[in-house]
This record gives structure tokens, C-alpha cells and sequence, in this order.
């Protein structure tokens, strides 16, 4: 005898798996079964359900078939989300429902599909006849990829974030999603596939900076996706990019002046004493303001020294340390403009670096001798061996016999190196081995 069944819910035939025969349907001796749009949910778990089994010239027919056993015809998925109770759900009979999300809902690939369901409902809802006796009311799930960020923030050597990607809705088949990254950041997953099986599982995916080597600031990166799928719902589905903002490790060089009144322009308590220095020799050497316009290289005052054959008197100023921080590699640079017009014109500068703890100062000097006019003079650049420093003091020693000598402009800089990072897994090129040159003896 032949059956055919068309849009029918069979649920929770739980049958001996091993057993060849009696599981949901049989066909045997020449009978055709031919089953369409039928829905055969929540059998047995373990083992293979044997829920189409045939002998002896047995036969199955059909399309549009939900079931766990692909012996049975038209299979084009396992059943998900069917309601193992018959329940009352309306009309003249009990029914098992299509709960949301099922993949029953919509799922019927054709336009014969009865009128209403067992219930009288009539069919289709939603653009297409569900599969089985009950149509659902959903209007089902749109198929879409649900990425969880649109922006990510990340830094050079520093922080990593993740965003999840998953399916809105069961896929016919597989859904792969490609990740493209930038030079700048790097996603640590090429592609995630989405399987009908793990399609509501969040898919997580990590993204680092590439650690480079250049001075950038803030900047930015893009990750975009591109999905695929012979599931023609997924494959027209386009993402927006992620947007990422990426912190730089890369410092630039910077300088700060660590003399204050190194224009002498600004007054001491007493006259004729520039602010911050100190003047050993106060009768004789003093701030001027203004003096000839010839004697003074910028502002309106310059520091004069007056001569005589004894004369080894200092202009001093003790940097204030606060607010600066020093470390090894940093450098300081003393310049000056100095005029002194006499032969015997002579003036020795020196920058005095005191280390914690050494009593002996580390230094740098420079003599300067006549200049007609203003000249700017500077000291071999001084490189900080370390960055705890307890006093740095700059001195002006006159040792001009006759005439004066005057000062303007003065400047120590303190210049912090940038700084280079990339501290990525690729470290940097191994020295390359030496050979003696001599062949298998190297
Ligand atoms: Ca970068
Ligand atoms: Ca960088
Ligand atoms: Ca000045
Ligand atoms: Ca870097």
C-alpha cells in the first residue's frame, strides 16, 4: 500500500535506534511512501534515528522534508524548535506549534502548499507556507549577522578588544564571514563560519595594533567583512566596518628651556641684580638696562661684565629642578651671546651635572674669547648618563684682564629624545653568524 503525507508534524517517535525496523516509518514489499513539507521533530538523540527504513522494494519519495535521518526523502534539515507537546493550540485537533526561531517557519520552497493548516489557519504567513500541520504566526526570523561593536579601541604594545559576531537566524547552509584588517590593526581570525548548527553561537574575534615604528598620534584603523553563503538569504548580506582608534607608543622629541631669566631682563631685589643669578661680584658686574644699543642682543637688558687684571668673577644660576624630569640619553645644550671687544676678552662657561649621591660633578666647558659683535657660542652637548640628578648649575667665569664683556641671550636646553617602540612577537633581526671563511670549518 502506498501513503503519502503532505505538511505533517510527527514528533517524539522515540524508538531502539538499533533496531532496523519500527522506527517512524517503514516502506516495505513495493510500497512508496511520499512525504512533502512533513516535519519529523524531536526524536531519540543518541545514535541515528531511524526514522525512513525500507526493504524488500520498499520506497521513499518527497522534497521539502524536515528529519534527523537522511534516508527519509527531500531532507533539507534537521527540525529545530517544534513544540514536543501536542497541545491545544486551537482548531479541531491538538498540534505540535512551531516555536520562534524554528526552521519549519517560511521554509517551504514552492507555491502548492495547502490553503490553511490543520487548524484552518490559512497559509502562507510571512511570504511562505511553513513546513509541517502548523503555521506559524511569526513572520520568522530575517536572516542577518549581528556584529557586536561598530568601534573598537585598541593600542600599540597596550590594549587589545573583541567584538562577537553571530547569526540572527539558521542558516541552509554554511555562512562564512571574512575579516579583512588594516596596516594598522590586526584581527587575530581570517574568516568564522557560521554552520546550521552553530549559527546562535557568538563568535568572538580579537583585535591588537600592528606595533609599528612610526611617530602617528592617534590614528585609525578599519575592519571590514564580507559575507558568504550558498544560503542566498546570507549571501546578500552586507556589513558596515568596524571603525578603530589606535593609541600610539611612538613619543616625539621634545625641548624645554631650564634657565629662567637667561635674557636678563628681569630685575633682582637689588639693583642692578638679574633674577635667579647670582653675582659674585655685584660692584662691577651688573644687569644693564638698556644699554647702547650695540651692547645688547635681544629685550631690552644684557649682563655686563667689567674687567679688571684680577678679575675672575662668576655669574651663576643653580637650575630649579622642580617640574623637570631627566633620564639617561636626554641631552643639555648651553648657548650664549657673548660680545667683548677687548684683546684680552675671555670668558669660560661651564655646565656642572651633580648625580645623587656623587658629590663630584660631571661637566662641560667651553672658552670663549673676543667678539666684536653679539656671537652665539654653544657647549659640546651634554648627555645625561643617568636621570637622577640632585643640581645642575651653569657659571660664567669672566677672565677678560681689561674692557668689558657683555652676556645676552642665555639658553640651556633639555632636549627628551623620541621614543621608537615595537615590541610585537617578530622582535628584531639576529645578528648574522660570523664564519671564518674557511669551507666546513665555519
Ligand atoms: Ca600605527
Ligand atoms: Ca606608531
Ligand atoms: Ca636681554
Ligand atoms: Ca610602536
Amino acid at each position: 500500500m502506498d501513503v503519502k503525507l503532505n505538511f505533517t508534524t510527527f514528533s517524539g517517535h522515540d524508538v531502539d535506534t538499533t533496531t532496523h525496523e519500527g522506527g517512524t516509518f517503514h516502506a516495505q514489499d513495493g510500497a512508496t511512501i511520499t512525504m512533502v513539507g512533513t516535519v519529523i521533530a524531536n526524536n531519540g538523540a543518541a545514535g541515528t534515528p531511524m526514522e525512513c527504513t525500507s526493504a524488500n522494494g520498499g520506497l521513499f519519495l518527497g522534497n521539502n522534508n524536515l528529519a534527523a535521518d537522511t534516508n527519509c526523502p527531500g531532507v533539507i534539515g534537521v527540525a529545530t524548535f517544534v513544540d514536543p507537546v501536542l497541545a491545544d493550540n486551537d482548531g479541531l485537533t491538538l498540534t505540535h506549534a512551531l516555536l520562534e526561531g524554528s526552521n519549519a517557519i517560511n521554509s517551504y520552497i514552492g507555491i502548492d502548499c495547502p490553503p490553511t493548516d490543520q487548524r484552518g489557519v490559512a497559509r502562507p504567513i510571512g511570504g511562505a507556507c511553513d513546513l509541517g500541520a502548523y503555521e506559524s504566526s511569526s513572520l520568522g526570523i530575517s536572516s542577518g549577522v549581528t556584529v557586536s561593536k561598530t568601534a573598537i579601541s585598541v593600542g600599540e604594545g597596550g590594549a587589545t578588544d573583541t567584538y562577537t559576531v553571530v547569526l540572527t537566524s539558521q542558516p541552509t547552509s554554511d555562512v562564512t564571514i571574512t575579516i579583512t584588517d588594516d596596516a594598522q590593526c590586526a584581527a587575530n581570525a581570517e574568516s568564522l563560519t557560521f554552520t546550521s548548527e552553530n549559527w546562535n553561537m557568538a563568535q568572538t574575534v580579537t583585535v591588537s595594533a600592528v606595533d609599528d615604528v612610526n611617530l602617528e598620534g592617534e590614528h585609525a584603523c578599519t575592519i571590514t567583512h564580507v559575507v558568504s553563503s550558498a544560503d542566498e538569504n546570507y549571501a546578500s548580506i552586507t556589513l558596515a566596518n568596524i571603525s578603530g582608534t589606535v593609541s600610539d607608543d611612538e613619543v616625539a622629541s621634545s625641548t624645554e628651556e631650564l634657565l629662567d631669566n637667561g635674557g636678563f631682563e628681569v630685575a633682582g631685589i637689588s639693583a642692578g641684580l638679574p633674577t635667579n643669578w647670582t653675582v659674585q661680584n655685584p660692584s662691577g658686574d651688573k644687569r644693564v638696562c638698556p644699554p647702547n644699543i650695540n651692547n645688547l642682543y635681544g629685550g631690552l637688558c644684557a649682563f655686563k661684565f667689567t674687567g679688571s687684571t684680577t678679575d675672575a668673577s662668576k655669574l651663576t644660576q643653580n637650575v630649579d629642578l622642580t617640574a623637570h624630569t631627566f633620564s639617561a640619553g636626554d641631552a643639555l645644550t648651553v648657548s650664549a651671546y657673548v660680545k667683548g671687544n677687548n684683546p684680552t676678552a675671555k670668558i669660560k662657561v661651564t655646565l656642572f651635572v651633580y648625580y645623587t649621591g656623587n658629590a663630584t660633578p660631571s661637566k662641560t666647558n667651553l672658552t670663549i674669547r673676543r667678539n666684536a659683535t653679539f656671537t652665539q657660542h654653544s657647549l659640546p652637548v651634554y648627555t645625561l648618563s643617568n636621570g637622577d640628578i640632585s643640581q645642575i648649575k651653569l657659571v660664567f667665569t669672566h677672565q677678560s684682564s681689561a674692557g668689558t664683556l657683555w652676556l645676552d641671550d642665555v639658553s640651556l636646553i633639555h632636549t627628551i629624545p623620541a621614543i621608537v617602540s615595537r615590541d610585537d612577537a617578530m622582535g628584531l633581526p639576529t645578528a648574522p653568524e660570523t664564519h671564518d671563511g674557511f669551507r666546513d670549518n665555519n
